[in-house]
């Protein structure tokens, strides 16, 4: 799947041409202005990322940590342990104004059946997707990466509540083994995910709770990096 973001677009390829054009028959000034337009251009896509996965999997808390905002301060996403989510709901991405987080409501749930869910929440409108699972692997995710990826976009994996499992973990076992145990969770997501045939998607291990721990760090850090690969994708299918 990253493979599909080394395409070059053709407006990539024309950009390429009218800064090359520019180097050679007009001045560095001129050139340098066609390298700002086009990055303007990217930098002014609107992209729609949906936060999807069953219910109860934490979607809304990780939107509110990806915003810096507690659960019950105001214009934070409600969360709770019974599914408070009814409709897709746009967020503001922290830092980027023109990046919408979709929180979506959970798939499974009686008024969002999986048969139904996708068109229920208009899944083939958004650009980029974060499957989010507090569990072992399930049919449900399966079933959204596939689609994600008949639809030829893209997703992050993100396995919630890490904290918990540790927590049990603990309890369990004499020999307890944080690594060991992150490195079995990890498995489990990967194996699942290419045994449906969706390749290497990223998987990331965060608790909502305890951000600074796992993988929350190094997805905020990917996803900074990679967003302007995600607007140049949806100005390529434009
Ligand atoms: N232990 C733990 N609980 C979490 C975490 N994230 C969410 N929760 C709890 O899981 C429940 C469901 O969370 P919510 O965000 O509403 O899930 P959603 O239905 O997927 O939107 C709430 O009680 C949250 O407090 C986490 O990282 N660790
Ligand atoms: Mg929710």
């Amino acid at each position: 799947m990253a493979d599909d973001y080394c395409e070059i677009s053709e407006d990539d390829i024309k950009a390429a041409r009218q800064i090359e054009e520019a180097l050679e028959n007009e001045s560095l000034t001129s050139a340098a202005g066609k390298i700002q337009e086009y990055l303007k251009k990217i930098s002014d896509v609107q992209l729609n990322i949906a936060i999807t996965g069953e219910s109860g999997s934490g979607k809304s808390t990780f939107i509110n940590v990806l915003r810096g905002l507690g659960d019950e301060e105001e214009f934070s996403a409600p969360t709770g342990v019974v599914e408070t989510t009814q409709k897709a709901t746009p967020y503001q991405h922290p830092k980027h104004q023109n990046v919408k987080l979709w929180d979506l409501p959970g798939i499974g749930t009686t008024n969002f059946k999986p048969e139904t869910y996708l068109q229920q929440v208009g899944f083939d409108c958004y650009d980029f997707f974060i499957i989010v699972s507090s569990d072992r692997f399930r049919v449900n995710d399966v079933n959204l990466a596939k689609k994600i990826q008949e639809m030829k976009k893209s997703f992050y994996f993100v396995r919630s509540k890490i904290d918990s499992n540790i927590d049990a973990e603990k309890k369990r076992k004499k020999n307890f083994n944080q690594d060991e145990t992150l490195q079995n969770i990890r498995q489990n997501c990967v194996e699942g995910l290419r045994d449906h045939g969706q390749g290497f998607p990223q998987v990331f291990l965060i608790s909502s709770f305890e951000l600074p721990l796992y993988d929350f760090p190094n997805l905020v850090e990917t996803m900074e990096k990679e967003l302007p690969d995600h607007k140049r994708r949806v100005l390529l299918l434009a």
